[in-house]
């Protein structure tokens, strides 16, 4: 049953929405970093559509968590549930930008042709060994153990490479018992070790000084900008909610920096 939220902390309860573990245990991971609610307006929080979608009648939920920490400037999650069309948990964990530190991402997305699932510790300055190196030597390990256990997912944009890691976990996986499988034994664990890594190197971040964070802002305001205007969900969250907020979602709640 879907309860009414009124803040960004509230849980997210959605009946048959199948990534509601992966985003519990994300929650459980951050209860020790005395996580803030972060402002979402009411009309983000949760939104809800009755809609024909090739003369079939379906409900299209989405929910947004979201909360923020000491070095943790946003941390969100989209939650979306429309039955047969889609179920989707996209999450980014957005570090302050004065700390060396990747965005987490996670995009986990199950369509009516497949599962697509993509995780990965993105890089705000791509060719900067300062921000990366340390992250790809505990990252590389980790993409090299469970990437085999996965079906390629198949190219992605050329414009999108910058701001992808060599440790991108990829993959497109068949609906029924064998996606299935695979979500519960390879993506589930997988999932698991890219956050842990992310939140230790949370905890070991040491403060940056004004020079450098500027550097980090800049780069942080580009891989925003990039996911803004390429959000591959544009199309999916137009189609059940309109244009108008759609755009709003994207922009101020999103993708907000
Ligand atoms: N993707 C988002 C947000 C979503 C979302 C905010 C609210 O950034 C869902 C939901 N992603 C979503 C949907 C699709 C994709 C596809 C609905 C399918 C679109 C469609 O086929 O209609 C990873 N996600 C994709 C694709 C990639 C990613 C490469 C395929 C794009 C394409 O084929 O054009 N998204 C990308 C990525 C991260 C991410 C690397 C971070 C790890 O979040």
């Amino acid at each position: 049953m879907n309860i009414l939220r009124e803040s960004s902390l509230d849980p997210v309860s959605i009946s048959q929405w199948r990534w509601s573990p992966f985003l519990e245990e994300t929650i459980n991971h951050l209860s020790i970093f005395n996580p803030k609610p972060y402002s979402i307006p009411r009309e983000f929080l949760q939104k809800e559509v009755s809609l024909e979608l090739k003369s079939k009648s379906l409900k299209a939920i989405t929910n947004t968590w979201a909360c923020s920490t000491e070095k943790l400037r946003q941390v969100r999650a989209a939650c979306v549930e429309a039955g047969s069309a889609a179920s989707v948990l996209n999450l980014v964990i957005n570090p302050m930008y004065t700390f060396d530190l990747p965005f987490f991402g996670a995009d986990f997305v199950t369509l009516p042709s497949g599962h697509l699932l993509a995780l990965d510790l993105q890089p705000a300055l791509r060719a900067d060994k300062r921000h990366t190196e340390f992250v790809w030597e505990r990252l590389l390990p980790l993409h090299e153990y469970w990437q085999p256990f996965l079906p390629e997912g198949g190219p992605i944009p050329q414009e999108a490479k910058p701001y992808f890691s060599p440790g991108f976990l990829w993959t497109r996986l068949p609906l029924g018992v064998k996606g299935d499988e695979l979500i519960s034994d390879i993506i589930k664990p997988a999932f698991r070790a890219y956050l842990s890594l992310y939140l230790d190197l949370v905890r070991e971040a040491k403060q940056v000084d004004l020079e450098r964070s500027k550097v980090l802002l800049a780069g942080q305001k580009s891989y925003m900008c990039y996911r803004a205007n390429k959000d591959p969900a544009r199309g999916m969250l137009s189609r059940f909610y309109g244009v108008d907020w759609t755009d709003n979602y994207i922009h101020k709640v999103l993708f907000d920096l």
